[in-house]
């Protein structure tokens, strides 16, 4: 009599049928395919110094700061819990978060952001398989292109087929925009693809794309809630054999 499989067991044979078979893998950027988020929180704090501004986001603030998807969305978020009754217009939240993402290139060119454990050598094996790269992010295709080029060289956009950029839909995660246009992009349904996310609102964002999750948890996002994902793992060096 063969026994009932638990949903966890089951959960880890889709992920294991999914890694081999997926059509395309769909990876978030940040704090998946990199630790980047400290480099963004010493940007913004750079950003807000040179734009002469006395804010500044410590990791307590900016662990809660980070609920709210998109950098320049995060510093209207925190201009809105402020008590002073001045408040930022849309322009000047352009503008600070434009150099937000300068101080972000620079810190990436001088301090580097390595790619996590086991990343390269999922690529490396998914391609091998023929499965088709994309990526789904919330951050700009500026900061996409700092990061990957640093880390894969100036040829990194030919490893990814699709790549979609939080600006570049309505809707940032937790709504399924960025995965639904990679999708589209594709030509591919949601169950036949495999999303490596790092966050709660990532994975939310996947799932309402009907698409399945692998968890690889970061810095920020370790607490979170991943009950829907096939699993849950602390890198990539650890997924199952398959
Ligand atoms: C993470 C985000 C981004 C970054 C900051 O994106 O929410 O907002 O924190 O980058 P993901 P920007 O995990 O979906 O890659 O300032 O460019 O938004
Ligand atoms: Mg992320």
């Amino acid at each position: 009599m063969t026994m009932a499989l638990s949903p966890a067991s089951v959960r880890v044979e889709e992920l294991k049928r999914l890694l081999v078979r997926a059509r395309a893998l769909v990876f978030d950027v940040d704090g998946t395919l990199a630790e980047t988020e400290e480099l963004h929180r010493q940007a913004f704090n750079e950003a807000f110094a040179r734009y002469g501004m006395d804010w500044h986001w410590g990791r307590t603030v900016y662990k809660e700061l980070l609920l709210t998807a998109g950098g320049k969305e995060r510093i209207r978020a925190f201009d809105s819990m402020r008590t002073s009754p001045q408040r930022l217009v849309d322009g000047e939240i352009v503008d600070l978060h434009r150099i937000k993402t300068a101080c972000f290139a620079d810190l990436l060119a001088s301090q580097g952001c390595p790619l996590r454990p086991g990343v390269t050598e999922l690529i490396s094996a998914a391609m091998r398989r023929g499965q088709r790269l994309a990526i789904a992010t919330t951050t700009s295709r500026e900061n996409i292109n700092a990061l990957l080029s640093a880390a894969l060289g100036k040829g990194w956009s030919d490893l990814f087929e699709v790549v979609v950029a939080g600006d570049e839909v309505a809707r940032k995660k937790p709504a399924p925009d960025v995965y639904l246009a990679a999708l589209s992009g594709l030509g591919l349904s949601g169950p036949e693809c495999l999303a490596i996310e790092d966050s709660a609102n990532g994975l939310l964002a996947a799932r309402h794309a009907d698409i399945p999750v692998l968890i690889t948890r970061s810095l920020y996002f370790r607490d979170d809630d991943f009950a829907e994902a096939l699993l849950v793992v602390e890198d990539l060096t650890e997924l199952p054999e398959i």
